[in-house]
């Protein structure tokens, strides 16, 4: 048990949480930084809901959505951490995890501020269908994410997390990473999308998506295919999007100071603070405070 406040301890029993030899590609960074944004993805700026105030995957309504499938998994790896300092609340662990996994990917540090509060029933809970659907293209992202309050740029720069992690088939449908190495972060996203030879697939169970398998593999070191998701190929269509994927695929320096940025952004949508940095919007968690 950690002194409340000591958000380093918290870092560091993270970091430990992250090493999982025997899952996934061995690690579970790619599934908290999925977990973190799909807590503070739900922002809607219009009505000022939704956002990762509140915790709200806690509750069925939010975490049965099933655009969160899966990442029952990375709460429960995160659950030892709760455990070990039970002060902070999971509004802040799970947006935490999300900025220490980047970094200890190789990523960029992402600023991340304390102070988020969690809801204290499912009365707050932000209704379904916030979440991107990544069978559809560019409009639809703009729709989601101009709600959140990005622009194009910052879609972009955002969409380089996926160099990250992997589709699942019991989780989405869609089947595979994205990159060789899905545990480093890196603009590798940028340059493959960018470069290969992507090829609509139509899964067994009916996911469309793209992939690029080497020609040149000999049949017995046929690696598993890579995969782009609609939305992500949608990136290279639209005049507005495409010469940012090009800026990041060139430059990764550019690339982690915008993803850091954009992550940063993410992961306080929705959270006001006075000059000090302490949040001062906790009049939407309806009866006070749960930690
Ligand atoms: Fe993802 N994303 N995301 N995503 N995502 C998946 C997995 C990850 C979208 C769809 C999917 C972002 C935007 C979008 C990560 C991080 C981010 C999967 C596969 C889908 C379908 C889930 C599974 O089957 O396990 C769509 C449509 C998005 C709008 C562009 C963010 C920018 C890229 C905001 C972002 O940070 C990560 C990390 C994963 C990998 C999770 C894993 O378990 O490996």
């Amino acid at each position: 048990m950690s002194q409340p406040g000591d958000y380093d301890a918290v870092r560091k029993d993270i970091v430990a949480q992250l090493k999982k030899p025997d899952y996934d590609d061995g690690s579970a960074g790619p599934v908290f930084v999925r977990l973190a944004w799909h807590s503070a993805g739900t922002y809607d700026a219009k009505s000022d809901t939704g956002g990762s105030n509140g915790a709200g995957m806690r509750y069925e309504a939010e975490g049965g959505d099933p655009a969160n499938a899966g990442l029952q998994v990375a709460r429960a790896f995160l659950e030892p951490v709760k455990e070990r300092h039970p002060w902070i609340t999971y509004s802040d662990l799970w947006t935490l995890a999300g900025a220490v996994a980047v970094k200890e990917m190789g990523g960029p540090d992402v600023k991340w501020l304390p102070g988020r509060t969690d809801f204290v029933d499912d009365s707050k809970v932000p209704p379904r269908g916030r979440l991107p659907d990544a069978a559809q293209g560019a409009d639809h992202l703009r729709h989601i994410f101009y709600r959140m309050g990005f622009n194009d740029q910052e879609i972009v720069a955002l969409s380089g997390a996926h160099n990250l992690g992997r589709g699942h088939k019991d989780r989405s449908g869609f089947d595979g990473p994205w990159v060789n190495n899905p545990t480093r972060f890196s603009n590798q996203y940028f340059r493959l999308l960018l470069n290969l030879d992507w090829k609509p697939r139509t899964l067994s169970n009916g996911v469309k998506q793209f992939n690029y398998s080497d020609p040149d593999a000999a049949e017995d070191e046929k690696e598993e295919p890579l995969m782009m998701l609609p939305t992500d190929v949608s990136l290279l269509s639209d005049n507005s999007f495409l010469p940012w994927v090009k800026k990041y695929a060139e430059d990764k320096e550019l690339f982690f100071q915008h993803f850091a940025d954009v992550f940063a952004k993410l992961l306080e949508l929705g959270i006001r603070r006075d000059d000090k940095g302490s949040v001062v919007n906790t009049d939407n968690v309806r009866g006070g405070y749960v930690s």
